[in-house]
């Protein structure tokens, strides 16, 4: 099977929201052919009329590492049709079996043309949000190699956005849950996230230059969640909470 095929497998399992088995179950691939297989499959959401809004960031704290045995960081991209409205409807039927994740949003100030570091990531980014991941992967039973997973664009499926702060509000060791309803069902310190979450806003920036697709003006990154992921049921209403950066949810139909 070549890449092409394994791309519009993936594509298809998302479309139709049905499971397929993992890849490296029948075909080895290396990480960068995974990658590769990324790359396909998000241009036939491109194909479709999708636009690339971003990238996010995955297994950034141990917290998530943990949950899902994969141990290195990875990075996907978000196009305009995953993007929900903060406090919209949230149609579980578009998704196989999706988790949320409280998670930590930069927005991109300007184009991307030079190296990031700690020092400068500020300048590069115009405001910072609390936000909601939808991650569901393709895989049958959420199971993955970290190549599998790779290929499936880290499993990205859908995200909101809360309210945007000025770039200097504090998201340094500042307290994140995720609560379904009224029960909190994941909470963590944000530095979870790499020891500090601009830490991974560089790491975005350094590996979306190094594959050809550097960050621009409006683009959005997402951080991480800095806790493990929690599946969602209809009639729920899930959000997620930052310290000093507020709230936001998603209405589960
Ligand atoms: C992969 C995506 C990981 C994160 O925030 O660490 C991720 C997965 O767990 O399915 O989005
Ligand atoms: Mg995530």
């Amino acid at each position: 099977m070549n890449f092409e095929e394994l791309a519009e497998r993936l594509d298809t399992a998302a479309v139709k929201a049905t499971a397929t088995p993992q890849i490296s179950h029948s075909t080895p691939i290396t990480l960068s052919e995974a990658y590769k297989i990324q790359e396909q499959s998000i241009q036939r959401r491109k194909d479709r009329g999708q636009q690339l809004v971003g990238v996010k960031m995955g297994f950034t704290s141990k917290a998530k590492m943990e949950q899902m045995g994969v141990h290195d960081l990875i990075w996907g991209r978000l196009t305009d049709d995953m993007a929900y409205a903060a406090g919209a409807e949230l149609p579980r039927d578009k998704f196989i079996h999706p988790r949320a994740e409280p998670e930590i949003a930069f927005l991109l100030a300007k184009d991307i043309t030079e190296e990031v570091t700690l020092d400068n990531a500020l300048s590069f980014v115009s405001k910072v949000a609390v936000a909601i991941e939808i991650i569901d992967s393709r895989y049958e039973n959420f199971k993955f190699s970290l190549e599998d997973v790779v290929a499936d664009n880290c499993s990205s499926a859908g995200f909101t956005i809360g309210e945007w702060k000025e770039v200097d509000t504090k998201i340094i060791d500042i307290l994140m849950s995720l609560v379904c309803d009224d029960v909190i069902v994941g909470k963590g310190n944000s530095n979870a996230i790499m020891g500090n979450p601009w830490e991974s806003f560089v790491a975005a920036a350094r590996i979306s230059k190094a594959n050809n697709e550097p960050l621009k003006a409006g683009h959005i990154v997402l951080a991480g969640a800095a806790t493990s992921a929690s599946y969602i049921k209809v009639g729920e209403t899930v959000s997620a909470h930052a310290e000093g950066l507020g709230s936001v949810h998603l209405d589960i139909v």
